[in-house]
């Protein structure tokens, strides 16, 4: 940490990179980067810089480091796990005015974007192209390309696409040395030694800054059919789902949510109920193909046992209407005050009995608390918020994710550590593991002073 003093100077120096207009101090207009988007985590920085090309960036990353000033670097501010925020008294770097695409390169099938574009941006381009960038999730709207490697974001179209990793063919970073590494030729064959754009994705922003990325592009499918499935059981609903997969090709999400989450987000958003009664809990599945995939989902519908009611949607009202009830849990949830988010992945063989176990040893722990359950149960990815809880009283937080590691799970499905959870990354990686991804990060990173407060315990 630089004294107090230092900052004046430290300020005008990054405003001679990027001009003083793109380096933030006004307590007022910093707020909305020092707090996350679950205002559990904040802290306060002494100047946002806003950057507007990769050589302004590495400026600032070397500046930073010669006065050993740390760094983080910011998105679109939605991730949920406290990693993109100033904890103490870090720089942060908000990537947001880097937001270009390049037209999209059709024949091989993949953009080039800047950190900063949105995830919808690049979903509108891509589109426009007659194609697709097949991530997809809540906070399109928000997110930021950069944001999505940064965390290796998962997404509602993992089941059948893989996630940001899977889609990341090249890269233009900044690591922790000031030192620009770009590899953004396209190649989708090239085994030249370490693959760093896999490196730097997932690696929370604590080897470098991303600038910008070369993004595999999909097939656009415009025959879609969406259903929200009601089940007796959450066993039913496993079970229903394992089917589904097996006999779907193009069964592109599986999503899970429970009859008190859909409650709650009617309550919070006047919404009218998916069906005439309520079930125990529903799963909202959409499969895409070049033709009607409507007659297959509804065949493989019919076979599943312990399912209570169908509603089927075939035109986007409806399906967004649908989605609505899926979607809004984050934001419903949210209205209930700071919730604790844990975003795991149990095994698909331990997932029912886990999601019934859950709310038992959450209670004992803390009888006044909700827990909240729904997420992506395609790929076993659950997102356990607990709500009623102080927001700094992480015990709550060690019952859940103990008792995950038990079941043979992950601690982090798609969020990423943070700071939230990077007291138990013990639970999911060895001290061998724990040990080369120091060395990695000393190696890109000689002083730490990228993003210090996330991940590494
Ligand atoms: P930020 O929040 O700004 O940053 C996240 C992390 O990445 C921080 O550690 C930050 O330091 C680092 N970082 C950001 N930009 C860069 C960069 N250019 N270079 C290096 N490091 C960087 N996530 C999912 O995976 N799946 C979902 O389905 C999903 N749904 C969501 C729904 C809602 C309503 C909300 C609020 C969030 C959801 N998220 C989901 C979480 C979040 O949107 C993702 O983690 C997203 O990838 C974060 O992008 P961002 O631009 O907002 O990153
Ligand atoms: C989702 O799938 C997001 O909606 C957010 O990953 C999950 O709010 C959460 O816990
Ligand atoms: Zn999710």
């Amino acid at each position: 940490m630089v004294p107090a003093d230092a900052f004046g100077s430290l300020v005008a120096a990054l405003g001679d990179i990027v001009g003083s207009a793109n380096v933030i101090t006004d307590a007022e207009a910093r707020r909305g980067y020092e707090i996350d988007w679950t205002s559990r985590f904040h802290g306060s920085t002494p100047a946002v810089v806003r950057p507007s090309n990769v050589n302004e960036v590495a400026a600032i990353v070397v500046l930073c480091r010669r006065e050993r000033v740390s760094i983080v670097p910011q998105g679109g501010n939605t991730g949920l796990v406290g990693g993109g925020v100033p904890l103490a008294g870090e720089v942060v770097v908000s990537l947001q005015r880097m937001s270009a695409i390049d037209p999209v390169d059709v024949a091989a099938r993949q953009v080039t974007a800047q950190a900063g574009a949105t995830l919808a941006a690049v979903r509108a381009a891509a589109n426009a192209a007659g194609l697709t960038y097949p991530v997809d999730l809540g906070a399109r709207d928000t997110a930021t390309i950069g944001g999505n490697i940064a965390t290796n974001a998962g997404g509602i179209n993992l089941i059948r696409y893989g996630g940001t990793r899977e889609q990341l063919v090249g890269i233009e970073a900044v690591l922790g040395n000031g030192e620009i590494v770009r590899r953004m030729s396209g190649l989708v064959k090239d085994n030249t030694g370490y693959h760093l754009p896999s490196l730097l994705c997932g690696s929370e922003g604590t080897l470098g800054i991303v600038t910008a990325a070369r993004l595999r592009l999909t097939t656009r499918y415009d025959h879609r059919v969406t259903a929200l499935l009601a089940f007796a059981s959450v066993e039913a609903a496993v079970a229903g789902v394992a089917v589904l997969r097996t006999a779907i090709d193009t069964l592109e999400a599986a999503e899970i949510v429970l009859d008190a989450g859909v409650r709650l987000v009617c309550a919070c958003f006047d919404l009218r109920p998916p069906f005439a009664r309520p079930h125990p809990v529903y799963v909202l599945v959409e499969a895409a193909d070049a033709t009607d995939p409507t007659a297959e989902m509804s065949a493989a519908v019919a076979s599943l046992e312990g399912l209570e009611d169908v509603a089927v949607a075939d035109d986007d009202g409806r399906r967004a209407q649908l989605w609505r009830y899926r979607e809004e849990h984050t934001l419903a949830i949210g209205t209930l005050g700071q919730p604790h988010k844990l975003d795991v992945t149990i095994p698909q063989h331990e997932l029912a009995t886990f999601m019934g176990e859950i709310p038992t040893r959450v209670s004992r722990y803390a009888p006044t608390a909700s827990t909240w359950l729904f997420g992506h149960v395609g790929d076993g990815n659950i997102h356990v918020n607990v709500t009623g809880v102080e927001p700094d009283d992480d015990g709550i937080d060690e019952v859940v994710l103990g008792h995950v590691a038990e079941v043979g799970g992950s601690i982090s499905a798609e969020h990423g550590i943070g700071t939230a959870k990077k007291r138990w990354l013990h639970l999911n990686r060895s001290r061998a593991e724990i040990d080369a991804m120091r060395a990695i990060k000393r190696a890109l990173d000689p002083d730490g002073i990228l993003n210090p407060n996330v991940l590494l315990p």
